[in-house]
């Protein structure tokens, strides 16, 4: 029965063939996804930037508050700047602030404190959570954000692979630079840094392989 503020809803529906289909070709799709660390210059048009961040936005979220701000990044001289005070923080982090064990477990992926793909990237997606909402000054209670941003990023990535663009998750550490850089409001906290473009043309990544579903998965 409808109730007022409801609209009905009809879920799309495929025979299973097509469903079998539909989730395997979506499965090798993902799983061709790659963190990728070092990018082209080749530029993206905006639109393509613009409809992946609409992608993003269709999460869900904590009493549908969508308490995200994707800030779009292509100016040269801000991108300068995010990679300055990215590395500096980068290299007191590799040299000192991070513990041997996090070390080792990053031996693998070969990453260092140099962040030149801050730059080289066409774009820079910087991902903000809304802690609260500021209404007319007055402030809003969100709720589940850490959830709900990290839902929307999870969608915001999967966007980027399907389009057939690559991204890195970067998280500077601490990343409170982003605000001032980009003077995003007091109730904004940076989330996520993620620079989207091309891969460069010859690009190596770590030789990882995911979890079997054998171990991912628990059956009841
Ligand atoms: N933020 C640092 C270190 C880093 C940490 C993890 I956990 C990674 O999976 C990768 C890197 C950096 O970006 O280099």
């Amino acid at each position: 029965m409808q109730q007022p503020g409801f609209i009905r809803y009809q879920a799309i529906q495929f025979l299973e063939d097509k469903m079998f289909s539909r989730v395997n070709d979506f499965h090798g799709i993902m799983d061709y996804r790659r963190t990728v660390r070092e990018f082209s210059s080749r530029p993206v048009p905006i639109e393509i930037i613009q409809q992946i961040i609409k992608i993003a936005g269709t999460a869900p979220s904590g009493a549908n508050k969508q308490p995200w701000t994707f800030c779009i990044i292509s100016n040269p001289e801000i991108k300068r700047k995010i990679r300055e005070a990215a590395e500096k923080e980068e290299q007191e982090n590799y040299n000192g602030r991070m513990s041997q064990e996090w070390l080792d477990d990053l031996s693998i992926l070969g990453t260092d404190w140099q962040k030149p793909f801050l730059e080289t990237a066409p774009y820079l997606i910087a991902v903000f959570r809304k802690s609260y909402d500021l209404v007319n000054g007055v402030k809003r209670k969100n709720y589940y954000v850490q959830e709900s941003v990290g839902i929307a990023c999870g969608f915001l990535i999967a966007a980027i692979q399907y389009t057939g663009l690559v991204c890195l998750t970067h998280t500077p550490s601490p990343m409170n630079f982003l605000q001032e850089i980009l003077q995003r409001p007091e109730n904004e906290k940076p989330y996520l840094l993620i620079p989207v473009g091309y891969p460069a043309d010859e690009v190596y990544v770590p030789a990882i392989h995911r979890k079997p579903l054998d171990e991912i998965a628990v059956y009841y």
